[in-house]
């Protein structure tokens, strides 16, 4: 395994990025939380520090937590929101636009990113893991008929069905909770068939995504890592380039 950013390092991944982007769906992308931390987006463990350091994520992101205090929660995420619609794609989200670009079909990105930030860097299909922080879900499907709509929650912290007292929740995927059926098959598909997996700013600790990059390496692809910390998946990785998403990235696909 390679550990290092030396330019011979970098060089070598830029060779197996241009034969991969040849190949219709050759390049997959998987990203996590570091992908947005240099727009000034917390890490998911980031962001357990300061106010909320004294919470277990379990007790902020599970459907348990949001129960057990829904104004706590809520606030956490209402918090996060002004952090998302405040933020902007930064170097590596473009880069990534860039590519998707040139190479139309070429990459597949998939991310565990909660945020807009790669659709508005240029990828619009952008496979999304773990839902969407700015959408707004019924905690429970509504049993009325015809069914409460959107408009019947009265403003608060959480919003609140007026007529059934249902509660509003950010629409994002919560510890425990099974992904989007349709997004985790097209990921998994994507990466059984891909040539190269580039991994980027995840500590692996979450599943099934951390899977993906065992699945990509068992199947033949190459697998490269962009982390500026050691990750729970570095031993699935043939290349480790050991920096941020903002510098690799554009490092990585500038001319390709
Ligand atoms: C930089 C950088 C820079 C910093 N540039 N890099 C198998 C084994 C064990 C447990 C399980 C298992 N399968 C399933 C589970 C249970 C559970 C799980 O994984 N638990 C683990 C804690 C062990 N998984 C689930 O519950 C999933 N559902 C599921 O499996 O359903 C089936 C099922 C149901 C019931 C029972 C059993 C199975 C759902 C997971 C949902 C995850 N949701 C969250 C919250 C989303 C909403 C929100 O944002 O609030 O998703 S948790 C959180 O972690 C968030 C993230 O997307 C996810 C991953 O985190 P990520 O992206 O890796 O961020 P960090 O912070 O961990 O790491 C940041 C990295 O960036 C670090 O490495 C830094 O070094 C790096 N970095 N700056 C590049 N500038």
């Amino acid at each position: 395994m390679d550990v290092s950013p030396a330019p011979d390092a970098v060089e070598a991944v830029r060779s197996l990025l241009r034969a991969a982007v040849a190949v219709p769906g050759g390049l997959v992308v998987l990203t996590g939380a570091g992908m947005s931390a240099e727009s000034g987006i917390p890490t998911f463990r980031d962001a357990m520090t300061g106010l909320w350091s004294r919470f277990d994520p379990s007790d902020l992101a599970s459907e348990e937590g949001f129960r057990a205090d829904p104004v706590r929660v809520w606030d956490w995420y209402a918090q996060r929101r002004d952090g998302v619609r405040a933020a902007e794609p930064n170097a590596g989200h473009q880069a990534l636009g860039g590519l998707h670009r040139r190479h139309p079909g070429a990459m597949l990105l998939v991310t565990q990113n909660v945020d807009n930030l790669h659709q508005r860097g240029g990828v619009p299909g952008t496979i999304r893991l773990h839902g969407d922080i700015l959408a707004d879900q019924w905690l429970q499907p509504c049993a009325r008929r015809p069914a409460c709509g959107p408009h019947s929650a009265a403003p608060g912290r959480p919003p609140r069905c007026a007529d059934c007292g249902n509660l509003v929740r950010p629409g994002v995927v919560w510890f425990g909770e099974m992904l989007p059926a349709a997004a985790i098959e097209a990921a998994e598909q994507a990466a059984r068939r891909c040539r190269v997996m580039l991994v980027v700013g995840t500590s692996g600790a979450v599943w099934p995504a951390a899977g993906l990059a065992g699945r990509a390496r068992r199947e033949g692809a190459t697998v490269v890592i962009v982390n500026p910390e050691p990750s729970e998946i570095d031993d699935e990785a043939h290349h480790v380039l050991r920096g941020t998403a903002a510098v690799m990235l554009p490092r990585l696909l500038e001319g390709i």
